[in-house]
C-alpha cells in the first residue's frame, strides 16, 4: 500500500518495510535534505504524482532539478591524459635557489608550498584501464603564494614531435582509429605506427615508449620530466636555462608486459587503486625535485638544440641537482571536484620562471587555457577551489558564466580615478614585482621552418638504445615487435623499420627477425648519425635508480586448510618490517582452518587477486593445501604467472608439487619461506627471462 511518506510503508517492492527512517525530529539544519535552492526535500522516495496509479506532474521542480543535474554529472573528458589520478601534497626547499631564480617558492630552505598532482595515461578514454603501453602523464600544479605554477610534464624527458602544429595528428594517430573505435588506449595499430614511419622525429621517443618506461608497475614508481628548456630569471634579471626532473624515493619499476596485459583485466584501477592505498596507510609517495641548469655558452656547445624537446641533455654531460622534494600525503576528498576538474596550463608561471622559443612549449602555451573552456565550460574555470591559487586574486575580469564572485563598486576598468573621490578604485598593475617576461633578443624572417638544428631524429635514439641494459633492450626489442604485428599494412612496418636501422642496424635486424620480414634499407637521415657518448643514467634496470627493496611493494601469501600458523605470522612480520604490505590470498577471502584448528581471514580471494598484483609470493601450503589447489587452474596460474614474471617464490615443502606443476624451475629467486625469501623479494630475475620467454 503506496502513502505519501513512501519509505516507511510499501515502497512497491514486494510490500517489506523500508529501512530509511525520516530525519523530521531532530532539527540541526546538516542533516536535513534539500534542493540546489535550499528547499527542504519532504520525499526522496517518490515522484509527485496526479493520484497513486497517476500520471507524473511536471511541476515537481524536485525530481526535475535532481534528474537535471545528474544528467549533466560528466563533462567533456581530457582530448588527452584523460584517464588520470591526483593527490594533494607539498613541496619542500632544501636549499634557496635565489642566487638563479627569484620566484617565491625556490627562496628559503625548508619553506613547504601546497601542491596537486595528476598522473595519467595519455590515449585511452576517462574509463579505461591503467596499465595499457603509454606515456604517462606528470602534471603538478604547485599554489604558490606569488600565484600558480604548472610543471605539466610526463614520465619520459622527450616527446614526439618538435612543433605544436603536429599534436593533433599525433593525437588522432594514436587514439582508437576514426572508423572503427578501437584499439582502446593503444598505440599497436596501424594509424599510429604510420605516423610514426612518416615523422622521423618521433623516433627517439618511440624508443622510450617501447622501454619498460612505458609499463610501470607503480605510479609511485616513475620519474617525472618538464622535458622542455625553461629560463630561471633571479632579482637582477639575469637569465638561467633549466630543465626538471622528479626522482622517486621508491626507485624506479616496471611490469613485464605479459603482467601489464594480466593486471589490465585483474585490476583495471590497478595505478589509482596502488596511489590510494598507499596515502591510505600513510606510506607517502615521494619524488625529489631536481634541475639541470646551463647558460647560452653550454647549450651551444651541444651537437643538438635545447629547444628541441625531442632531446635530452644526459646526465653524465650535465648533472642533476636535487633542490627539493614532493611528497604525496591526502588523497582527494572527492574525485570529480579535484582530479578531473583541475585545469593544469604550461602558461601558469610566477615571475622567475619564463619560457623559452621550444617550440612546442610556445603552441601548448596556447592549448591548455583554450581547451578548460570546453571542458569545464566557462571562462571562470580558474574559480574552482581545486584551480583557484591560494593568494590573492584581483582583477577587472567580470562577468561570464558561474561567476562566482560578487565584487563591489562602479570599478571594472583599469586605470580609474574613483577611489580617488571616496569610491572603490580598486587594483593596480605592478611593475615592480610583477610577472615581466624576459626580455630576450628576438630577429628574423617570418617563416613556417624548421630549425636545421632539429635535424638529427637518430643519434639520441641511439644514444638511449644502447645505453639500456640488455634485458631492457630486449624488452624494447620486443615491445616493437608486439606493435608492428597488430599492424596490418606491411609498407608501414617496413617504413618504420628502415627509420630504426639509422638507429641501430642491431635492433632493426632483431625486429625483422622478430616480424619473420626482410630487413629494408636505411631511409635517408635528414643529418647524419652520430656516436655519443652513452648515459647508463637512462637505464631502469642496473641503473642509479634500480632499487632492491621491499619498501612500497607487496608480497602474496597463499595459504590453505593446514597452513601453518607460524610460518605465516613470521613471514607476515618479516614482510612488514621490510617495508612492504603482505596481502594474504585464500581460495575463499572468507577464511582457511589453519594447523593449530584456527581460521585465519583472507585479505584478498585466489581467484580475484591473481600473482600479478603482488611483487613476489610466498606459497605457505600444508600437504593437504596444496593437493587441494593441484586442481585449481587459478592457484597453478598464480605460481605459474609470478615464476614467468620474474618475481621471487618462496615455497614450503609441502608446496613442491605445486612448484612443479607450473613449471617452476629453481633459480636464485626460487627460495624456502624463511629469510631467504624476504631477500629474494626485493628484486626481479632477469636472468630467468631467456627460460621462459622468446624475446626479440
Ligand atoms: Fe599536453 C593535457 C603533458 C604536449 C595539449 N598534457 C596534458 C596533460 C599532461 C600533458 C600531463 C594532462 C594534465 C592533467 O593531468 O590534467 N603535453 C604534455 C607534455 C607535452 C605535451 C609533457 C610535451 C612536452 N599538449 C602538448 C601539445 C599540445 C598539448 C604540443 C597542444 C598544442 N595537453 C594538451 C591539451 C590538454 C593536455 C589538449 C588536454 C587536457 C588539458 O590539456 O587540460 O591542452
Amino acid at each position: 500500500m503506496a502513502t505519501r511518506e513512501g519509505y516507511d510503508t510499501d515502497v512497491g517492492n514486494g510490500g517489506e518495510t523500508h529501512q530509511h527512517v525520516p530525519v523530521e525530529s531532530s532539527h540541526k539544519p546538516e542533516d536535513h535534505l534539500t534542493t540546489n535552492q535550499g528547499i527542504r526535500v519532504s520525499d526522496n522516495q517518490n515522484q509527485l504524482k496526479a493520484g497513486d496509479r497517476g500520471p507524473v506532474l511536471l511541476e515537481d521542480f524536485v525530481l526535475r532539478e535532481k534528474i537535471f543535474h545528474f544528467d549533466h554529472e560528466r563533462i567533456p573528458e581530457r582530448i588527452v591524459h584523460a584517464r588520470g589520478s591526483a593527490a594533494h601534497g607539498y613541496f619542500e626547499l632544501f636549499e634557496s635557489l635565489a642566487d638563479i631564480t627569484k620566484a617565491d617558492i625556490f627562496q628559503r630552505a625548508g619553506e613547504k608550498t601546497p601542491l596537486f598532482t595528476r598522473f595519467s595515461t595519455v590515449a585511452g578514454g576517462a574509463g579505461s584501464v591503467d596499465t595499457p603501453r603509454d606515456v604517462r602523464g606528470f602534471a603538478v600544479k604547485f599554489y604558490t603564494k606569488e600565484g600558480n605554477w604548472d610543471l605539466v610534464g610526463n614520465n619520459i624527458p622527450v616527446f614526439f614531435i618538435q612543433d605544436a602544429i603536429k599534436f593533433p595528428d599525433l593525437i588522432h594517430s594514436v587514439k582508437m582509429e576514426a572508423d572503427r573505435g578501437f584499439p582502446q588506449a593503444a598505440s599497436a595499430h596501424d594509424t599510429f605506427w604510420d605516423f610514426v614511419g612518416l615523422m622521423p622525429e618521433t623516433t627517439h621517443m618511440i624508443m622510450w615508449a617501447m622501454s619498460d618506461r612505458t609499463i610501470p608497475r607503480s605510479l609511485r614508481m616513475i620519474e617525472g620530466f618538464g622535458i622542455h628548456t625553461f629560463r630561471f630569471v633571479n632579482a637582477a634579471g639575469a637569465s638561467t636555462f633549466v630543465k626538471f626532473h622528479w626522482k622517486p624515493k621508491l626507485g624506479l619499476q616496471s611490469t613485464i608486459w605479459d603482467e601489464a596485459v594480466k593486471l589490465a583485466g585483474a585490476d583495471p584501477d590497478f595505478h589509482r587503486r596502488d596511489l590510494f592505498e598507499a596515502i591510505q596507510r600513510g606510506d607517502f609517495p615521494e619524488w625529489e625535485l631536481g634541475i639541470q641548469t646551463f647558460d647560452e655558452a653550454f647549450a651551444d656547445s651541444l651537437p643538438y638544440d635545447v629547444l628541441d624537446s625531442t632531446k635530452i641533455i644526459p646526465e653524465e654531460l650535465l648533472p642533476v641537482r636535487i633542490v627539493g622534494r614532493m611528497v604525496l600525503d591526502r588523497w582527494p576528498d572527492n574525485f570529480f571536484a579535484e582530479t578531473e576538474q583541475v585545469a593544469y596550463c604550461p602558461a601558469n608561471v610566477p615571475p622567475g620562471i619564463d619560457f623559452t622559443n621550444d617550440p612546442l612549449l610556445q603552441g601548448r602555451l596556447f592549448s591548455y587555457l583554450d581547451t578548460q573552456k570546453s571542458r569545464l565550460g566557462t571562462a571562470n574555470f580558474h574559480q574552482i577551489p581545486i584551480n583557484a591559487p591560494k593568494c590573492p586574486v584581483m582583477n577587472f575580469q567580470r562577468d561570464g558564466q558561474m561567476q562566482m564572485l560578487q565584487p563591489k563598486g562602479r570599478a571594472n576598468y583599469e586605470p580609474n580615478s574613483l577611489g580617488e573621490h571616496g569610491e572603490i578604485g580598486g587594483v593596480r598593475e605592478c611593475p615592480a614585482t610583477g610577472f615581466a617576461t624576459y626580455p630576450a633578443t628576438e630577429s628574423g624572417d617570418k617563416l613556417r621552418i624548421r630549425a636545421s638544428s632539429f635535424a638529427d631524429h637518430y643519434s639520441q635514439a641511439r644514444l638511449f638504445f644502447r645505453s639500456l641494459d640488455s634485458a631492457e633492450q630486449s624488452h624494447l626489442a620486443s615491445a616493437i615487435v608486439f606493435e608492428l604485428s597488430k599492424v596490418s599494412i606491411e609498407a608501414i612496418r617496413t617504413r618504420v623499420l628502415s627509420n630504426i636501422v639509422n638507429v641501430d642496424p642491431s635492433l632493426a635486424a632483431r625486429v625483422a627477425a622478430g616480424l619473420a620480414m626482410d630487413l629494408p634499407k636505411a631511409s635517408e637521415p635528414a643529418a647524419p648519425v652520430q656516436d655519443l657518448d652513452l648515459s647508463p643514467a637512462l637505464r631502469i634496470i642496473r641503473g642509479p635508480l634500480e632499487k632492491e627493496t621491499l619498501e612500497g611493494r607487496s608480497v602474496g601469501i597463499l595459504i590453505a586448510d593446514g597452513s601453518d600458523v607460524s610460518v605465516v605470522d613470521t613471514l607476515v612480520k618479516a614482510v612488514t618490517k621490510a617495508g612492504a604490505r603482505p596481502v594474504v590470498i585464500a581460495p575463499k577471502v572468507g577464511g582457511v582452518k589453519m594447523s593449530d584448528g584456527s581460521l585465519r581471514k583472507a585479505d584478498g580471494q585466489l581467484a580475484g587477486t591473481p600473482s600479478v598484483t603482488v611483487d613476489a609470493v610466498a606459497l605457505a601450503l600444508s600437504s593437504e593445501g596444496c593437493a587441494a589447489l593441484l586442481k585449481e587452474a587459478a592457484a597453478i596460474q598464480f605460481v605459474m604467472d609470478a615464476f614467468g614474471h620474474l618475481k621471487a617464490i618462496g615455497a614450503s615443502e609441502a608446496a613442491k608439487p605445486l612448484l612443479d606443476k607450473a613449471g617452476v624451475v629453481a633459480d636464485a629467486g626460487v627460495t624456502g619461506l624463511d629469510e631467504a625469501f624476504v631477500r629474494a623479494a626485493t628484486r626481479r630475475y632477469w636472468d630467468r627471462e631467456p627460460k621462459v620467454r622468446t624475446l626479440a
